[in-house]
């Protein structure tokens, strides 16, 4: 079984609260981007928030801060980074502002988060975004009443979701689609009701498992239905090594980068491979559309990819207590770059713009620094960055800002 490595990472004695400056702001300050919570180098005491299960069930791949002690840090007030700073580092603030309306992103997750619609709501009032044109949430089933049990963990984990399809997206829709349980059976169901709704440009998976031989049963589930819909998948939080859905050839498998401000650059941020991201060459699955990886004739995961270090995490609301905490949380993992990366289709994709278009020009950040583990020589690229596609954040993070060929 592989480990968690940012657990064994997040070793800093220095405690998160004295990082991050509770501050009172208004919507519009909030939303301003003025400020930068994160010092370099510095790592958080972090955890999972959903556990391994067995074989044949995902688990989501969230990753929040917590104390010394392991209870996760809530604050009264956000941290971590808003809409506006992931707006601003991946040049979708124009976009962000006029397209998207009519296109839904759906999530799919296990278990039920009765706080899902008002969280959504105050992340969404707290940085000045409109209200979600449309928000439902259903069973794997498409059912609105009967729901699956609640979930603490994996509350946090659909409010983590939600608030990065709206942070890329603010004029979609959003259609949750809760499974029964984590099981790969009852997510792969949620998948088939979410991708044959009307209107789903994209349906994002922020869990997984390591691969197994019996994962072919459930691939079916994870191809497109409709011409320009794309599947996102968590790469995995882990380190090195591939996992389902995220490494299905039809599936775009999301990694993850570090970000951080560089007001001495172009772009005004930094990004390198977040050590925990997932990658690797599948076991099974044939390559289908990057088949000059090192992997050869098997699949190479990932495809591409947005901020997951948790040590540069993200703003989530929940309210839906879990270990005791609530409130506004720090997250990463590649459970936040999954949705946003579906966000970011449905704000600037078209109905052609298949995931093999990733390959051929488009507007991407090349991500060329960092690794997420050790791997053979003759595969060096797949855990190690550097100029073009690699394993930890595929062929980069998007720059909406040019053509947006890829998404
Ligand atoms: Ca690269």
């Amino acid at each position: 079984m592989r480990r968690f490595r940012t657990a064994a990472i997040a070793t800093a004695t220095i405690a998160s609260a004295a990082l991050v400056p509770l501050v009172t702001t208004t919507a519009a300050e909030a939303n301003s981007a003025h400020h930068t919570p994160y010092v370099a180098g510095v790592s958080h005491h972090t955890k999972r928030v959903c556990a391994h299960t067995h074989a044949g069930a995902g688990a989501c791949d969230a990753t929040v801060w917590t104390d010394a002690a392991g209870t996760p840090v809530a604050n009264a007030t956000p941290a971590g980074y808003g809409p506006a700073d992931l707006q601003s580092a991946y040049k979708l603030s124009s976009l962000a502002a006029s397209n998207g309306a009519g296109r839904t992103v759906a999530i799919v997750d296990a278990y039920d988060d009765p706080t899902a619609a008002q969280d959504l709501a105050t992340y969404r009032s707290t940085y000045g975004l409109p209200t979600v044109p449309s928000f439902r949430k259903v069973s794997q089933t498409g059912s609105t009443t009967a729901l699956p049990a609640v979930d603490g963990g994996w509350a946090q984990e659909i409010s983590l979701d939600l608030d990065m399809v709206s942070a890329a997206c603010p004029n979609c829709s959003i259609l949750l689609v809760e499974g029964n349980s984590a099981s790969f059976a009852d997510l792969s169901t949620a998948v088939r009701y979410a991708k044959a709704q009307p209107g789903v440009v994209a349906v994002s998976n922020s869990y997984g498992g390591g691969e197994s031989p019996g994962e072919t049963s459930y691939a079916a589930s994870y191809k497109p239905a409709v011409s320009g819909q794309w599947i996102t998948a968590s790469s995995g939080d882990s380190g090195y090594g591939a996992q389902s859905p995220a490494v299905f050839n039809t599936v775009v498998a999301v990694g993850g980068t570090s970000l951080s401000r560089a007001s001495s650059t172009a772009r005004g941020w930094s990004e390198s491979a977040w050590s925990g991201a997932g990658s690797g060459c599948s076991a099974y699955i044939a390559a289908t559309f990057n088949t000059s990886s090192p992997c050869g004739s098997k699949r190479a995961e990932s495809d591409v990819s947005a901020v997951a270090d948790p040590n540069t995490g993200v703003a989530v609301y929940d309210s839906t207590a879990y270990q005791g905490s609530a409130g506004w949380l720090v997250f990463g993992g590649t459970s936040a770059s999954a949705p946003f990366i579906g966000g970011v289709h449905a704000l600037a994709g078209s109905a052609s713009s298949s995931a093999a278009s990733l390959y051929s020009g488009a507007s991407v950040f090349d991500v060329r620094s960092g690794s997420n583990g050790r791997c053979r020589k003759t595969i060096a690229a797949v855990c190690t960055a550097g100029t073009g596609w690699d394993g930890p954040t595929g062929v980069g993070t998007p720059n909406g800002g040019g053509g947006l060929t890829g998404f």
